[in-house]
Parts: structure tokens; C-alpha cells; sequence
């Protein structure tokens, strides 16, 4: 292993969940390692999405790292869905306690990664023009990591704070007695507007699709500990009323059920078909599942996914709820998407839609009133003038591509990432791009990653890497590329499976859609991560069959 400063064997870009614990395997190898941050502190996406309300939508129980058993044991979660400030404190005892911070560059920003084919190696710039070489290079760099910013018509001549929900302040942000905007009502949006309208004096809600949510029924864990039950013993048990003692005692079952799964964590999946359950029992189910709360709503049938009409009966499910819940009946409509439920991100709220019968919240619906312009102290439509103090931008990520576009990355013959993949990413398994060899991406486009628990497909990258590395060490290999005929079948492969699947069918981030000019293609493996894990797995039995090793 290479010891020479500047010169190292493998760098990992981001210290999130991906990096660090790319980290962790690399220092265990006892590979020459760095990794580079531009945050100040680890944690990725929780490092940086710190607006009031910000949570996860994974229960906590089993967004957590599984390959330190004591980590696991040690660990004390207090909420079943934990809050971005706690999961941000999960990341920092797991930096401290495997010292990882001590290989981290952080407050650097990574430029340019570039191939050099007569060396075979990596040279990597970052913002301060410094240098340094590496034989591999791991993109942990996140799928949303890289904000939407829109170009508002003139944005800039707003004089007041404009903030985004994925880059918040750390300091707190004072919105008390003030008159605020949000544009942009998903996933982010709708964790946060619960928790300021109850700061603001009044609060402009700019929508331009409507969304679905579904109550997360959110509580302590300690509450759910004295409420033990049987249902955690039985074998297929595990619903939301998870409680800390019984799953901890099964992990090992727990972990090994959200391994054979399809979204990479354990869901309580209904095997009945919504369209062939009488009409009382469809009702009762979803009643059960909205009064659980959570994601396993979209696993109250198994047709889902895949029937319009079984989609549509929980779609209808929830506009009844929107107009049960809404108390003005206009609002209520605004509030009420069309297209099918789990297109978009299905959201996870605590008391979303009530907020809209408080006195101090306004519903602009843009598709009637669309936006004109900022202006100094506002927003203005093409009906209205909104008189403004803060701005909060709720729009979301340029997801999966956007911080790799940022990054100036080259491979074999200098042709360029953000070339290569104008039409849209190819990838092999998701992990790598054909002409860039030794070049790995952690939940890259073409892997099932935020389809899926993704602490839990980040560990299953990563390890699949670090047998790769082994093969390769053991084999004295020192390159590693995607065929382009492999990384073409895969690409193929993706499609396939994603034109059937409800979440192909409306206009949303995964297809890239909610970025002008990115190309429309379903970015994630949307196949199920039980087979994909099989897939991966069977190319590394193979002798990594698929990839051209020299
Ligand atoms: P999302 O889910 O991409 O939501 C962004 C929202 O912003 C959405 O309602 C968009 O409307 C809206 N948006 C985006 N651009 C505009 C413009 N130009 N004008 C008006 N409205 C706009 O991002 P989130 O941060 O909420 O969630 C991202 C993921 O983070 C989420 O799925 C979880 O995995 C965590 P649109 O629907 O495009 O019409």
C-alpha cells in the first residue's frame, strides 16, 4: 500500500452514511485511505437538511448501521421515526467510535476527478487547486445532495432572507411574527410546515402539485416499550408497533427479513390484491394501515404497484381522507392530488393536512395563479402580490446526478461523466460506468438505492466493493471497468422493469423530471433490492462477470 503524501490507494468523496462507512472497511483493510468533505462534519444529507420538522421516513429501528453488532446493541433510538438532529448524533458516535474522523479532509470541496491511463491511477482537485493521486476513487456523494434551486424570475431583488430546505441554517432561524412563503409542497415541505406555522404569523403555501401523505404516527419509543405485545415473536410479526427490546433481541431475524425484501427494510406487505377483496375488507385495511401510519400504507395490497385500478382505490382512500380532514372544501380540492399514489415519494407527515384549517396558513395553488416574479419585499403571481419576510424554498434536490454533474469527472480517453451520460446514466448494477475504471458510485443511478432503506443498500455496496477489492488484491489485479455490453444490458434491464411500475407514471425527481433540460429516465432500480442483492451477488461468484479485469 502506497504511503507517499498525496498519493493514496482509494479516496472516498463524502463522509455520509456511504463514506463513512466505506471508511470504516477501507481503514479495517488497512488501506492507504482519505476521505473528502465539504461539509464541516460528517453525516451527509442529515448534516445538511436541518429545517424544523426534518425526520426520517424509515422507522429508527431499522435506519441504522447492522455491521457492529455492539453498535447495534448500544444504540438507543427514542423515536420510531428519528429526527434529523438525532440521526445527525447517530452519525457522530459512529465517526468517534471507529476514530474515522481522522481520515477525513473536511471543508474541501472535490472539483475535478480525472483518469490518467498511462498510470492507472486518479487525480483528484479540489477547491483549493490542491492535488492528489489515488489507484481508486468512491463517489459516496449521495442522491440528494445537490439542492434545486429554480431560476425564479428575478430572484434576487428579494432583500429578505431566502432559505432552502436542504441547505438550513445551523444557527436558528427566528420566524416568529413573521410573514413567510413556501414554494414547493413534498416530502421536505411537508414536514416542515406543520412545525413553523406554529411560529409565523402567517405562512403562503406556493403549491404546484398537490402531494400524497400519510400520517407517520410518530411517538416515543419508550411509550411503545411498555406496550409489549406478542406481535413482534411471530415469525412474520414486525408492524410499526415496533418496540426496542423485541426487535433487539431478534436483530439478526429482523435484518435478515429486510435483506430478502424489496424495499431493504421489514414492511408488513399484505399478499391480498385490492381488487379482489370485498369492498368492507379493502376499506378496513387501509382504515388499519392509516391508523398505524407510515410507509407500509403503500403495502396495504400487493397490486399497488403494478394494478392503475388497485392504485387507485388507495388513492381515492386518500382523497376522502384529504376531504374529511380539510375543513375548507376549496383547499381541500387544491390539496387533493390525481395521479396514481407512490408515483411521487409517498410522504410521511405529523398533522399535514390539519395545518391547513389553522387561521394563519394560505393555499396558492400555481397552477390557476401561477408565479410572475420576486420582488423586493414579496412574491408576486399573475393575481396577487404576496408581502413577504422570509422565503423558504421547499424544491427539492437535483437528485442522483447532480453533485457527479458538479464534479469535473473523466475518464478513460477524457471523455467526461456528464457527456457519457446526457441521455441519461448507464451504469453497471448501479456501481460503475463503463470507460471508468476503478471507479465506484455508493446508491448510483441503475441501484434500487432511495427506493430502498438506505443505510441498509449503502452497506450492501460497499461491502460488495470491498470483496472486490479483495478478489482483485488476491487475483494481483489492478484495474476493473464495466463492458459496455454488460452496462448496456443493465440500463435495458432497468427500463424494463420500471415501465410498468406506478412509480414511472407521473413526472417526478427519479425521472429526472423536476430539472429543466435533465434527461427523463427512471433513475432507480426499481426491480426490488432482494433481486438486485442476487444479481450483484451472482456477478461476484462469477469472477465479476460483466466487468473487464486486467
Ligand atoms: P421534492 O419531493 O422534489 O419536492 C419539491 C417541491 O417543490 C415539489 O412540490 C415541486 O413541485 C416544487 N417545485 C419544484 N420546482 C418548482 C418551481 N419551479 N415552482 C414551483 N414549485 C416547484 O423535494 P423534497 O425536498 O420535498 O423531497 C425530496 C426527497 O427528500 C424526498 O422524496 C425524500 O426522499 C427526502 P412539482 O411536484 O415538481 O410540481
Amino acid at each position: 500500500m502506497s504511503q507517499q503524501k498525496n498519493k493514496y490507494d482509494l479516496i472516498i468523496i463524502g463522509a455520509g452514511f456511504a463514506g463513512m462507512y466505506s471508511l470504516y472497511k477501507a481503514k479495517l483493510a488497512q488501506i492507504n485511505v482519505l476521505v473528502i468533505e465539504k461539509a464541516s462534519g460528517v453525516g451527509g444529507t442529515w448534516y445538511w437538511n436541518r429545517y424544523p420538522g426534518a425526520r426520517c421516513d424509515v422507522e429508527s429501528m431499522q435506519y441504522s448501521y447492522q455491521f457492529s453488532k455492539e453498535l447495534q446493541d448500544e444504540w438507543e433510538w427514542t423515536e420510531k421515526y428519528a429526527t434529523q438532529s438525532e440521526i445527525l448524533k447517530y452519525a457522530n458516535h459512529v465517526a468517534e467510535r471507529f476514530n474515522l474522523k481522522e481520515n477525513i479532509k473536511f471543508n474541501t470541496e472535490v472539483k475535478s476527478v480525472i483518469y490518467k491511463e498511462e498510470n492507472n491511477n486518479w487525480v483528484i482537485t479540489d477547491n483549493n487547486n490542491k492535488t492528489i493521486t489515488s489507484t481508486f476513487c468512491i463517489m459516496a456523494t449521495g442522491c440528494l445532495s445537490t439542492i434545486n434551486k429554480p431560476n425564479f424570475k428575478n430572484i434576487n431583488q428579494f432583500s429578505r432572507p431566502i432559505l432552502h430546505t436542504g441547505t438550513w441554517p445551523h444557527e436558528k432561524v427566528n420566524l416568529k411574527g413573521k410573514k413567510v412563503g413556501i414554494i414547493g409542497t413534498g416530502s421536505s415541505a411537508i414536514q416542515c410546515i406543520p412545525e413553523i406555522i406554529k411560529e409565523v404569523d402567517h405562512l403562503y403555501v406556493f403549491q404546484r402539485t398537490p402531494h400524497y401523505t400519510v400520517p407517520a404516527r410518530n411517538r416515543p419509543l419508550k411509550y411503545i416499550r411498555k406496550k409489549i405485545t406478542e406481535i413482534a415473536r411471530k415469525p412474520q410479526g414486525y408492524d410499526t408497533n415496533l418496540y426496542v427490546e423485541e426487535v433487539k433481541a431478534h436483530y439478526k431475524d429482523f435484518r435478515l427479513r429486510a435483506q430478502n425484501s424489496v424495499a431493504a427494510m421489514v414492511l408488513p406487505i399484505n399478499e391480498e390484491s385490492a381488487l379482489e377483496v370485498s369492498k368492507e375488507r379493502r376499506k378496513s385495511v387501509y382504515e388499519d394501515r392509516w391508523k398505524k401510519g407510515g410507509v407500509p400504507f403503500i403495502a396495504a395490497f400487493q397490486d399497488l404497484n403494478f394494478d392503475r385500478d388497485a392504485n387507485e382505490t388507495a388513492a381515492e382512500f386518500v382523497r376522502n381522507k384529504i376531504k374529511s380532514l380539510v375543513e375548507d372544501s376549496a383547499t381541500a380540492k387544491i390539496l387533493t392530488p390525481k395521479y396514481p399514489i407512490g408515483c411521487k415519494r409517498l410522504a410521511v407527515d405529523s398533522n399535514y393536512y390539519e395545518t391547513f384549517n389553522k387561521p394563519n396558513i394560505s393555499l396558492i395553488d400555481l397552477n390557476t395563479e401561477p408565479l410572475d416574479e420576486f420582488v423586493s419585499n414579496g412574491l408576486s403571481t399573475f393575481k396577487n402580490l404576496y408581502e413577504l419576510d422570509v422565503i423558504i424554498l421547499a424544491t427539492g434536490f437535483d437528485a442522483m446526478t447532480g453533485t457527479l454533474f458538479n464534479i469535473d469527472i473523466q475518464g478513460k480517453n477524457n471523455i467526461k461523466l456528464k457527456d457519457k451520460w446526457a441521455d441519461g446514466p448507464k451504469t453497471y448494477l448501479g456501481l460503475t460506468t463503463e470507460s471508468f475504471p476503478n471507479f465506484f458510485i455508493i446508491s448510483g443511478p441503475g441501484s434500487p438505492s432511495v427506493l430502498t432503506n438506505m443505510i441498509v443498500s449503502i452497506e450492501q455496496h460497499v461491502n460488495w466493493i470491498f470483496d472486490c477489492f479483495k478478489f482483485m488484491k488476491k487475483n494481483k489485479k489492478s484495474s476493473i471497468e464495466a463492458s459496455l455490453q454488460a452496462e448496456q444490458e443493465w440500463v435495458k434491464h432497468n427500463q424494463d422493469v420500471s415501465v410498468d411500475h406506478v412509480r414511472s407514471s407521473c413526472s417526478s425527481w427519479y425521472m429526472g423530471a423536476n430539472i429543466k433540460g435533465k434527461a427523463r429516465i427512471f433513475m432507480p432500480y426499481v426491480g426490488g433490492y432482494a433481486n438486485y442483492v442476487k444479481k450483484c451477488n451472482q456477478v461476484s461468484q462469477n469472477n465479476y462477470e460483466g466487468f473487464i479485469i486486467k
